[in-house]
């Protein structure tokens, strides 16, 4: 049994393998299909760029595919980076944004809120969009509630895991084991609403 997701980020895509292998499913991801088009994500929410993801990539293999689109949300910032998360730092036709310039870039914006030693809420947020060709796509969201620390901890994970801590493990989520993440985070809380109604959905 294989899963086909339209995910080009290999934290996320290593997420889901450990999610789907406890399932009996293994994971295909668009590094598998190289000659694919890269879908632009002009959308302005995760549900908009996540049913992009999914449904153009669907609608080209003529099979099911699941997108992710994630983002961490700042409130003290009014949510952003949010849908802007993974291309936080990017200076078009100068740079691209990587996981160390986004965290450089998201704690220089966050020097006032730290020196007045006030606890910076955050949440990580996640839709999946389940698509399938000439039917309706399935959509789950789920957040993960923690602040952001100034100083990044820990190696495992990816993206703004460094400086999330989270809430009740006075840990980062990079400081926890991959099993840990998986069972907690929004990625996880997502695939377990998701998990309550896919297998149907896919054989109907
Ligand atoms: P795909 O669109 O190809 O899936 P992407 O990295 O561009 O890959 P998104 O547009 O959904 O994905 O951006 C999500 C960004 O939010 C991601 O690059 C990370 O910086 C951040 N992010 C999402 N989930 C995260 C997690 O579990 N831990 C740390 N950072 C996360
Ligand atoms: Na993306």
């Amino acid at each position: 049994k294989e899963i086909i997701i339209a995910t080009k980020n290999a934290g996320k895509a290593k997420e889901f393998e450990a999610m789907f292998a406890k399932k009996g499913y293994k994971v295909k991801t668009l590094l598998d299909y190289p000659e694919l088009p890269d879908v632009e994500e002009t959308g302005v929410t995760f549900e908009e760029n996540a049913r992009l993801k999914a449904e153009t990539i669907a609608n080209i293999l003529k099979k099911p595919v699941l997108a992710d689109d994630s983002g961490l949300m700042v409130d003290v910032l009014g949510g952003f980076p949010g849908v802007y998360s993974a291309r936080y730092s990017e200076i078009p036709g100068v740079r691209k944004a990587t996981d160390s310039s986004n965290i450089a870039k998201l704690l220089g914006d966050l020097h006032s809120a730290f020196i007045k030693e006030e606890k910076v809420t955050a949440q990580f947020h996640c839709t999946l969009v389940f698509a399938k060709p000439e039917s309706d796509s399935l959509v789950v969201s789920a957040d993960w509630h923690g602040a952001i620390t100034p100083i990044p901890r820990g190696n495992n994970g990816f993206g703004y895991d460094p400086i999330f801590l989270v809430d009740d493990f006075g840990k980062t989520s990079a400081e926890l084991s991959s099993e840990e993440k998986n069972q907690i985070s929004h990625r996880a809380k997502a695939m377990e609403k998701l998990s309550l109604v896919w297998e149907n959905w896919l054989n109907n």
